[in-house]
């Protein structure tokens, strides 16, 4: 299997985050794409690709706004200009009778207007790395395009928390989501994004929620104990042409492989009904019994189960980086879905 990467990743970093009222390092650093590189030589998954090609960011907009994809780019110019010096982060946003529908004209009111909370943060450098990102996930579906049945986007900054006009959540542009509408513009007929990263993927469902040629099957902590706490329910199932094509999996705290290794093989079974052209997983890790800020328990060892288990699909499958933040151990367990899907 060939990874797909970008070195530029790293100008994304520096980044801090609101955790239980205190400002800390973000939890999505560029160490962990070192690690995962480091455990992919180790194991000699395959060739790995450091030069993704440039792709026209009006790819990106096929799924997402238009004005959100053009504001990114902006915002840490405007930010510097304003004076400021720490990163760009949002602090306000319009809930439930607030006027969510008239995007404000200063910065500070914008970033809210482009967001669901304070988890996407700006520095000088992470347009660039966003942008490479979204390269990643594109050349990697050319591969598969291009006939390969597997490969691996090594994206950083991740994408499953961005909606169609939203960031949030360490995630900017959708890349998983805009790699999907790819795929059917290429020719495909049927997509199926399969998301094990441990929080739901609240982008990704909202993206294609009323759409019926994208499946999306979602393996999450129950949103009424995790994070991103406003989607995720079992009774989220579409909505008009897309009922039916939207399937959610919450579960408790303390979930272990068995319970999860279950709700794998269902998930697993309504793609197969399904029948999509290509298969396009979340990968995100952040389901390990270590990982600072989530509550399941799989082990290193459940990791080549859950690959061996979606090579069975038998489609071609392209492999999308999300979360996983035990930074020492994500290589193993990222690296080990992706040789149990090998086979070995
Ligand atoms: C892509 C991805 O996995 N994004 C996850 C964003 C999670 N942001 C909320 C973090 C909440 C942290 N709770 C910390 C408990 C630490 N003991
Ligand atoms: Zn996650």
């Amino acid at each position: 299997m060939k990874t797909i990467y970008s070195p530029k990743h790293v100008l994304h970093s520096g980044n801090h985050e609101l955790v239980a009222g205190e400002i800390v390092p973000a939890f999505e650093m560029p160490s962990r794409a070192d690690f995962i590189l480091d455990r992919l030589k180790a194991v000699a998954l395959g060739p790995i690709i450091d030069t993704p090609a440039e792709h026209d960011i009006a790819i990106a907009k096929r799924v997402h706004a238009p004005d959100f994809i053009d504001f990114m780019p902006t915002i840490w110019p405007r930010w510097v200009e304003l004076g400021h010096t720490g990163a760009a982060i949002p602090f306000t946003w319009p809930t439930r009778g607030l006027r969510g529908d008239v995007p404000p004209k200063h910065l500070h009111g914008l970033l809210g207007y482009y967001s669901f909370d304070g988890g996407a943060t700006f520095v000088e450098g992470t347009w660039e790395a966003i942008k490479s990102s979204f390269d990643v996930a594109i050349s990697a579906a050319e591969l598969i395009k291009a006939g390969e049945t597997s490969a691996y986007a090594l994206c950083r900054p991740p994408g499953h928390h961005a909606g169609s006009n939203f960031m949030g959540g360490y995630c900017f542009i959708n890349n998983i989501a805009v790699a999907a509408q790819w795929f059917l513009d290429q020719g495909a007929k049927r997509v199926s994004i399969l998301d094990v990263d441990y929080h739901h993927g609240n982008g990704t469902q909202q993206i294609f929620y009323s759409r019926s040629d994208v499946q999306v099957v979602n393996l999450h902590a129950d949103p009424l104990l995790e994070y991103p706490y406003f989607l995720g329910h079992k009774d989220e199932t579409g909505e008009g042409a897309g009922e039916g094509f939207n399937i959610n999996y919450p579960m408790p705290f303390g979930t272990t492989y068995a319970e999860w290794g279950a709700n794998l093989d269902d998930a697993c079974a309504k793609i197969d009904a399904y029948g999509p052209d290509v298969v396009l997983v979340s990968l995100g890790v952040d389901t390990f019994e270590k990982d600072p800020i989530s509550k399941f328990k799989l082990k290193r060892e459940d990791y080549p189960k859950i690959g061996a288990r979606i090579a069975k699909l038998n489609r071609p499958t392209l492999f999308v980086q999300e979360g996983g933040y035990a930074v020492e151990d994500i290589g193993f367990n990222a690296v080990g879905v992706l040789t149990g899907f090998a086979g070995r």
